[in-house]
């Protein structure tokens, strides 16, 4: 997968380049990140990317015409590296809190593109002309403002990459993801067995040998947990025969607990 960044600031890259999965998925050339930065497409010895918006109101924004040219560069370097074997499709995407929001699902579905190229905006956002000319998708990770797109681009390339099929360690835990999707992560734990002279113990069901008693107590966690903390994710999943049982015998069990 090749990815490009459009940023002002492409040295704030280095937080995921440098560390942990990426950094090795770069490494192993599975992955290749490259930029383009709008202030060496700007047209005067100023080297100005921003202006001042028509209609008035407080701040800046950025020029279309760098950040025009940025994306187009950038387009052409990932072209060049992509090769003309897996086409010319290169997904172009704003991050803003007006996009649509970011999910699991779509993390999975931009993991299946060859080419992305993300900008990343500063100041009070971007002329509307760039999206409408250049941006294929407006994504949003929450209804929160920040000081600039380099951080939620981050994000967004952390959830895709641990996603992708070489990606070390990913044939297990892709499995484990498929079949508990659409619920929290229930409880887990490590050595010691016990801690605080045994007053924190793990539950004695993981300890033990029984792997269908581990494999139902694994799910009933998950269960619990999301019905307790995230009860809209457990009304749009349909449930399996299983997990209704699971969660059925906790409602009984503290039936008696609700009651008063
Ligand atoms: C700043 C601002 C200041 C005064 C009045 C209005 C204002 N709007 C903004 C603004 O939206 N700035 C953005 C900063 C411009 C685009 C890049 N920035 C950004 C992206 N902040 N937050 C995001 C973002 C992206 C994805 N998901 C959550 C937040």
């Amino acid at each position: 997968m090749n990815i490009g960044v459009v940023s002002l600031f492409p040295e704030m890259f280095r937080a995921i380049s440098d560390f942990g999965v990426i950094g090795r998925a770069l490494n192993q050339k599975i992955v290749k990140l490259e930029f383009a930065n709008p202030r060496d497409f700007a047209g005067d010895r100023h080297k100005t990317v921003d202006d001042k918006p028509f209609g008035g109101g407080p701040g800046m924004l950025m020029k279309v015409e760098p950040l025009k040219k940025a994306c187009a560069a950038i387009r052409e370097k990932l072209l060049c590296l992509s090769g003309p074997a897996e086409g010319n499709a290169v997904k172009t995407i704003y991050v803003s809190p007006q996009g649509a929001r970011f999910t699991q699902q779509k993390a999975h579905e931009l993991a299946n593109c060859e080419n992305l190229v993300f900008i990343a905006g500063r100041y009070e956002g971007v002329d509307e002309r760039l999206i409408e000319s250049v941006v294929d998708e407006e994504i949003s990770l929450g209804d929160y403002v920040l000081s600039g797109g380099e951080l939620p681009v981050m994000v967004i390339i952390d959830a895709i990459v641990r996603l992708l099929p070489e990606v070390l360690g990913n044939e297990e835990s892709s499995l484990k993801e498929s079949f508990q999707t659409g619920l929290l992560e229930g409880a887990q734990f490590t050595r010691p067995r016990e801690i605080e002279g045994s007053c924190l113990r793990v539950p004695p069901v993981l300890l033990g040998g029984d792997h269908e008693a581990k494999r139902l107590w694994e799910i009933r966690a998950a269960l619990i947990r999301t019905y307790e903390r995230r009860p809209d994710l457990l009304a749009v999943r349909n449930l399996s025969s299983e997990e209704r049982k699971l969660l059925a015998e906790y409602f009984k069990e503290n039936a008696s607990s609700l009651d008063n």
